[in-house]
């Protein structure tokens, strides 16, 4: 009898002494070894450490709702869409065959981890999803805002992204749910956009503000729910300029609200959040999380992730050029193209929302040049050029051609050129169930060493969450790490050291020895 690689089972106990399974939650004691590196007369000194955690998780998941801001746009519908056709087992014929709803290219639900290996020396996998308990896609509940008045299930029709026969079944279901209204400040996003805003909240920045605020406390006791997270999925703002006195420090961005100075719709969301306690991810890739609104939330101890969701051409970009400078090779031109026709790629045709967009994707190789000096003199990195075309016909399929050319010994070079087309929402959608599914799950749990045997949770700035966005923000003074699989691995060992599991270490000594 063939058994399969992944159990039938997601279940798992780790038995052990150091890993006590309570009624209300799981504790881990976990010894978290690492090094310290010193410079000494010239010499690099490495120092092995240990640091003994006790980590807790609460077992208990809640009754989680999500708040998109751009809730009618096409991720917002396309996520929404998703779950209901996951939760209602939706089937529909395509010219292909029949296709099932799935959850494909979610890193928790369709992803596996590696327990171990079992008696015949063969590694046993499960669902990413069964490391700790965590809330169930199928069970979360939705909300949101948009500019645009349409209600799901036409914006579900405007979106064209889904097949014709999910979009039958699903129209009934969808009818119902409309976007509550919302800022829009012209300045901010393309103007293009203009021709959808019909769904506003008017009044001052304090009291869309407290519109805000209300909405969520609103959505919070009408759905019954534990929690909310805010996600915002709305368009692509240009940047904010940071500015002393404005925007620098928690007191003056709210002394700018009340006073109706220059403030983001997207800061404006993240600062109603943070102040009803609820986290807040920015899927977009402007600068939403100005220091003041970092400042609030490391005050209310609120979590905040960004920027800007990694789907595509991104993605790979962090796993090809970590595949190049990791194998010596000297990348040394990295050229990107898009063309996509939805309404996001129309947003992008105005250059200041390119300019956010093109930042974000440009940072995306800097930590893996700067790991290699054998490659790279200090400042030296490679030329980088990103563009992006709106090309309407082609709708949410997007396009994504890039050139990869790097120096080889003796003088060869290599250019590797891929090209990529897919649905851009259909990357995008299992992104925003993660940020959203981790979240909470950090939420949930809590740590203290011997030495400070206070519990706190994570750092506000949610850096666990890094794999899904393009410029993953991070704590000050905390490394940013771009490399795909670099971040998986943080999340994945994390949540095993909260299981009491050593990190991931593929060394399997076990098959090396005679
Ligand atoms: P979309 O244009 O279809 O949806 C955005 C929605 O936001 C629209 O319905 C619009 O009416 C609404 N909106 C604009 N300003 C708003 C405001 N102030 N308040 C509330 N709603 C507002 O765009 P799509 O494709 O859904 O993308 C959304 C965002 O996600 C964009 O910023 C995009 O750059 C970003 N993103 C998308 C990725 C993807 O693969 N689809 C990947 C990475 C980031
Ligand atoms: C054109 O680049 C539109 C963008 O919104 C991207 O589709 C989105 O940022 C995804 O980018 P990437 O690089 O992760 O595929």
């Amino acid at each position: 009898l063939q058994l399969s690689p992944m159990e039938a089972s997601a279940e798992f106990v780790v038995e052990s002494p150091d890993v006590v399974y309570g009624p209300n939650a799981i504790e881990a004691q976990y010894e978290y070894r690492t090094t310290c590196v010193s410079r000494e007369d010239g010499v690099l000194k490495v120092y092995p450490t240990s640091t003994r955690f006790t980590f807790r998780t609460a077992r208990q998941v809640p009754r989680l709702g999500v708040m998109l801001v751009g809730w009618g746009g096409n991720n917002g519908s396309t996520l929404t869409a998703a779950v209901l056709a996951n939760r209602l087992r939706l089937s529909w014929p395509t010219r292909t065959g029949r296709k099932e709803a799935n959850y494909y290219g979610s890193l928790t639900q369709a992803g596996t981890v590696s327990l171990g290996l079992d008696a015949e020396g063969q590694e046993v996998f499960v669902p990413f999803s069964a490391l700790l308990p965590m809330v169930a896609p199928d069970d979360l509940v939705f909300d949101g805002w948009d500019i645009s008045s349409l209600n799901l299930a036409e914006a579900m029709r405007r979106a064209q992204v889904l097949d014709w026969g999910l979009q039958e079944q699903l129209w009934p279901h969808l009818e119902a749910l409309r976007p509550r209204p919302s800022v829009y400040i012209p300045e901010f996003i393309a103007a293009n956009q203009s021709v959808r805003a019909d769904n506003l909240i008017l009044g001052t920045r304090a009291q869309q503000l407290e519109q805000i605020r209300r909405d969520i406390r609103d959505f919070r006791s009408s759905a019954g729910l534990d929690k909310v997270i805010v996600l915002w999925t709305a368009n692509t703002e240009r940047f904010c300029e940071v500015i002393p006195g404005l925007n620098d420090t928690a007191e003056n961005l709210l002394r700018t609200i009340q006073l109706g100075l220059e403030v983001s719709p997207s800061t404006l969301f993240a600062v109603a959040s943070i102040l009803e306690g609820c986290a807040f991810l920015n899927g977009s890739p402007q600068n939403t999380l100005v220091p003041g609104a970092l400042e609030l939330a490391r005050q209310r101890r609120v979590f905040v992730g960004g920027d800007d969701f990694k789907s595509g051409q991104t993605k790979v970009k962090s796993v090809l050029v970590d595949f190049l400078i990791g194998s010596g090779l000297k990348t040394m031109s990295i050229v990107s193209y898009n063309h996509l026709g939805n309404n996001d790629g129309q947003n992008l045709s105005a250059p200041p929302q390119f300019r956010s967009k093109e930042v974000s994707k440009s940072s995306v190789v800097d930590d893996m040049v700067q790991s290699n000096p054998v490659l790279y003199a200090p400042g030296e990195e490679p030329d980088h050029c990103v563009v992006i075309k709106y090309v309407p016909y082609v709708g949410d399929s997007k396009r994504a051609l890039d050139e990869y050319t790097s120096e080889l010994m003796l003088g060869g070079t290599n250019t590797l050129v891929l090209h990529n087309t897919c649905e851009d929402s259909l990357l995008a959608a299992p992104i925003m169930l993660d940020l959203v599914l981790l979240t909470e799950l950090c939420q949930r749990v809590s740590f203290c060493t011997d030495a400070d045997p206070e519990p706190q949770g994570f750092h506000s700035v949610l850096s666990l969450l890094s794999f899904l966005f393009k410029a993953p923000l991070v704590p000050p003074g905390s490394p940013v790490v771009n490399a795909l699989f670099r971040q998986r691995s943080c999340i994945e060992n994390i949540l095993r050291a909260c299981v009491g599991l050593p990190p991931q270490n593929h060394m399997l000594l076990e098959h090396k020895m005679e």
